[in-house]
């Protein structure tokens, strides 16, 4: 009976290939706290600050504030925090149950900041903190920030502020006016939910005065500057972790990750808010570009310019009011702001950031040896080889299949031994079937999450009939994240890292394929208050569990399901895309939603999830993947086979130089990941965040920056001849193409011609790039080889550039052990110094070349001068028609600073 209403109700809805069934996700007006919260009616707020009351204490201002509509009274407080961030809370003073608060998100408690009193009233009050001023106004409640005394960012400025406070279910049948019929209870297609707490739901408006777009609250296959949304328009962008099949571009639904962190971006400055929430949300934002037509032409009529400016309302389920301000003032700073909140993603395996191959499934262990042993006699790089649910004894993670994988050790001892390493899936489902230790333990010790009526709840997954842990219990946290040791997962060895999928979590015969919202959790929580944090928990306990396993190797995960603070445990990949050109343009601005919302480490499904690519699109895809951050190809179980050496000559060739490109350049996002882990600079970052003034690169998106020094322009369009490329900087940045150093000076539209070989890629003039360009089948087998360093001058010959090394896999750097070095380029000579001059490590790297782009075109030789060689004449010669200069074998160890100087 189970098995026939797996296939013929779960089978087809799991298959569906097709396009997305928007019928199994609701929409706001199919939500009752959306409908509720969206129909608050425009500057009628009820709610106002008791000013009389107002304490100002060193570091927050604590008061009052009232709903004189509902006539219920909350503690509002306003925290200032150091590094320029504010943090706005509303509880209940004595709810009738506790609000959820979520904690996991953060990374530590937010360091306190001084605040001063600037001035008081009847009618508001005005405190500092730094350079930043807040203006509380008592009624209507609203709270103004100003940066460096212009106004930023406006709380409430709608008026559409409102936390529902918790009540007594009324009597069956009494009618209470003006409620809403999904309040106290909700049916979704064939799914009741219970709903025992009554509406709880929470929102603010916030307006960024001057503000031109606004970016961030990923995930969405959605275009990088948000839309507008709006009733009888678009609708909200909505937050909610949810497994979406064959889910569906430029558009506003949830899929797998939920980061409710936005940035406000005018030329002035740039401001973000992160709604520190866990329960279902959605997001309006109102550009005040998109005003209607009549508006425009009032204003155009009456000659009123009407300042730019973007009005977003963040509606949520539970929880309380958490907002934090991050006053920026540039994007940069926002984003580091929001990092000393969150946290920072730690330093990856170099390996980690070669290609991985992927795919759903590699059958068996001979499989898995020839495609390695392909990926060799065809030359392309690989570092990892991954392996999908098939490889588990019929769905039990933790076992595997005895007949296709009997010799796990074996095969990742071979692995190893050529530089590679393996993959394997963990998801959340646990199979309910007797004999299963994971299921027998778990029951055995109550560590399921249970039903509304306290029995253990029963969903349908990949296995058939599962449960799930409860991963919010401490106790399973630990019972969960040992189940990663070698004991217990027999079969697996240090050369074995994870991948954490359908962590939304998705359960087949769930309403919008995941968990009932009144499934309780450890404490009592509804599933409703946690449901997007529920990823987090279980990257957190696989960290866990890989640093318990290994605890001198940096562990890696891969997440589908993701929530702010992710970072610190996973990378993320944006889910099972398809094999469209559609896909592979939107790979990059969810990436670069991600990567201003904290999660650098993101990258698509090379070729796409579903359906075959052809040969153009899956060339061109691995040529755009190699400049995104975590590069994997994967595939659908019913897909053709599309490993790259399935192909024509001319399709390998290209492919392989993708794959050699981005190996070439492994030590430079291997030091923007090190940089990022001390600063929270995003490691790929869009136009707007170096160019702020620039009002052409608010909406640009087909063009990544990788750091500062480099941008990438990758081809995803079909049969293109040429590509439109804009070039940021004013008229003295230069722009070199890195495979013919051809020079592109000042501001603009370029029109690049383009072959299937080309992928326009540049290094911006005053940038030192390191490079390591012998050609290796793994980066594991790269850590000794040489560097060649490239210095791109910019208008006045200088560059300058980074490069950290160290022993690319363990902790060892936490004990000062690697090297961070600067380089300088001025006045003709190239210098190397150490940044952190307390830290050493015994590399055995060295410098083979120095390419000197844009180069003056008088040079005879050059002369190096270190400590350990002395003084030696180098050897120079020009290439690509005098455009760069190449030092042949300096030959100098990284261990030792020196300067090269041009004659
Ligand atoms: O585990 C199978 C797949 C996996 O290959 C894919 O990458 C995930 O996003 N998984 C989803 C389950 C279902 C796919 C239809």
């Amino acid at each position: 009976m189970a098995v026939w209403r797996f296939i013929t109700r779960i089978l087809p809805l799991v298959l569906f290939v097709g396009a997305v069934d928007k019928g199994n996700f609701k929409t706001c007006d199919q939500s009752s706290f959306c409908r509720r919260l969206r129909n608050i009616s425009i500057d009628n707020s009820k709610y106002v600050l008791d000013l009389e009351a107002l304490k100002v204490y060193d570091n927050v201002v604590e008061a009052q504030l009232k709903n004189t509509e509902a006539d219920v009274t909350f503690k509002f407080s306003l925290q200032a925090l150091a590094g320029d961030t504010f943090r706005m809370q509303v509880d209940e003073i004595q709810p009738l149950h506790p609000r959820y608060k979520v904690e996991v998100a953060l990374e530590k408690d937010p360091e306190p900041k001084k605040i001063e009193l600037l001035d008081r009233n009847n009618e508001q009050v005005s405190i500092k903190a730094g350079n930043n001023k807040v203006i509380l106004k008592s009624n209507p409640f609203k709270a103004e920030f100003y940066e460096n005394d212009q106004i930023a960012a406006i709380v409430n400025s709608r008026g559409l502020f409102q936390i529902e406070h918790l009540r007594e279910k009324p009597a069956e049948g009494t009618e209470v006016e003006g409620q809403d019929p999904g309040a106290w209870e909700e049916n979704f297609k064939s799914h009741q939910d219970s709903k025992p707490r009554g509406p709880e739901a929470v929102g603010v408006d916030i307006t960024f005065p001057g503000a031109l777009r606004a970016y961030g609250i990923p995930e969405h296959a959605d275009k990088f500057a948000l839309r507008t949304t709006g009733k009888g328009g678009l609708e909200p962008y909505r937050l909610y972790n949810l497994d979406v099949f064959e889910y569906e571009l430029d558009s506003t639904m949830a899929i797998y990750g939920s980061v409710p962190v936005l940035y406000g971006h005018g030329p002035e400055h740039t401001i973000g808010v992160f709604w520190l929430n866990s329960a279902e949300t959605w997001v309006d934002i109102n550009n005040s570009k998109d005003a209607n037509v009549v508006s425009s032409l009032v204003n155009l009529m009456s000659g009123t310019k009407t300042e730019s400016r973007v009005d977003v309302h963040f509606m949520s389920e539970s929880g309380i009011v958490d907002l934090f301000i991050l006053m920026g003032p540039t994007f940069g700073d926002a984003i580091r702001q929001y990092a000393t909140l969150t946290g920072v993603a730690p330093l990856p395996q170099y390996n980690t950031l070669g290609y991985h191959q992927c795919r759903w499934n590699y059958n068996d262990e001979e499989d898995v040896k020839m495609v390695i042993e392909n990926m060799d006699i065809h030359d392309f790089p690989v570092d990892y080889i991954w392996l999908d649910i098939e490889y588990t004894d019929g769905k039990k993670y933790f076992t595997w299949d005895p007949i296709r994988f009997p010799h796990p050790l074996e095969m990742q001892a071979n692995l190893t031994k050529t530089g590679r390493r393996l993959i394997t899936i963990i998801d959340p489902h646990i199979k309910r079937e007797s004999g299963y230790f994971v299921h027998e333990e778990a029951l055995a010790n109550g560590y399921y999450i249970k039903n509304k009526d306290g029995n253990v709840y029963e969903g349908w997954c990949w296995p058939g009939s599962s449960s799930y842990m409860d991963v919010f219990n401490p106790v399973v946290q630990d019972y969960f994240a040992d189940l990663y040791s070698f004991e217990r997962f027999k079969g697996s060895s240090d050369a074995l890292y994870i991948w954490n999928d359908m962590n939304e979590p998705s359960v087949f015969n769930g309403p919008e394929i995941t968990m009932p919202k009144d499934l309780l959790h450890y404490g009592g929580w509804e599933h409703r208050h946690l449901h997007n944090i529920h990823s987090l928990y279980t990257n957190l306990i696989t960290y866990n569990g890989l640093m318990k396993r290994t605890p001198n190797k940096r562990p890696f995960t891969l997440t589908r399901a993701h929530f702010a603070g992710t970072q610190r445990y996973a990378a993320i990949w944006t889910g099972d895309n398809a094999a469209e050109w559609s896909h592979l343009v939107a790979s990059i601005p969810m990436c670069l939603s991600e990567a201003v919302a904290g999660i650098s480490f993101c990258g698509a499904d090379i070729g796409g999830f579903f359906h075959n690519p052809d040969q153009e699109l899956l060339l061109r895809w691995y040529q755009a993947a190699a400049w995104l951050p975590f590069v994997r190809a994967h595939a659908h179980i019913d897909t053709k086979r599309r490993e790259p050496y399935l192909y024509s000559e001319d399709v390998q060739r290209r492919i392989r130089s993708a794959l050699r490109q981005r190996y070439a350049h492994i030590p430079l996002w291997y030091t923007l990941f090190w940089e990022h882990s001390i600063t929270g600079d995003p490691v790929i970052r869009p136009l707007v965040y170096h160019y702020p003034k620039d009002v052409n690169v608010v909406d640009i998106e087909s063009q990544l920056l990788i750091g500062n020094s480099v941008m990438a322009r990758p081809v995803t369009e079909s049969q293109a001849t040429n590509v439109n490329i804009y070039f940021p900087g004013g008229p003295t940045e230069i722009w070199y193409d890195i495979e013919d150093y051809r020079a592109f000076t000042g501001q603009g539209n370029v029109n690049l011609p383009v072959s299937l070989d080309k992928v326009p890629v540049f290094y911006k003039g005053g940038s030192i790039i390191p490079r390591k360009d012998r050609p290796r089948r793994a980066s594991t087998l790269m850590h000794d080889d040489p560097f060649t360093i490239y210095v791109a001058l910019d208008s006045n010959k200088s560059a300058t550039g980074t490069l950290y090394v160290d022993d690319y896999e363990t902790f060892g750097y936490k004990n000062k052990e690697f090297l961070y070095i600067r380089f300088d380029y001025k006045d003709n000579t190239l210098t190397s110094t150490f940044i952190n001059k307390d830290a050493s490590y015994p590399t055995k790297e060295w410098i083979e070349r120095v390419v000197i782009i844009g180069a003056p075109k008088t040079i005879k030789h050059a002369k190096l001068v270190s400590k350990g060689l002395g003084t030696v004449k180098l050897e120079t010669s020009y290439i690509n028609d005098d455009k760069a200069l190449v030092i042949r074998k300096p030959a100098v160890s990284l261990r030792e600073t020196f300067t090269i100087s041009l004659v």
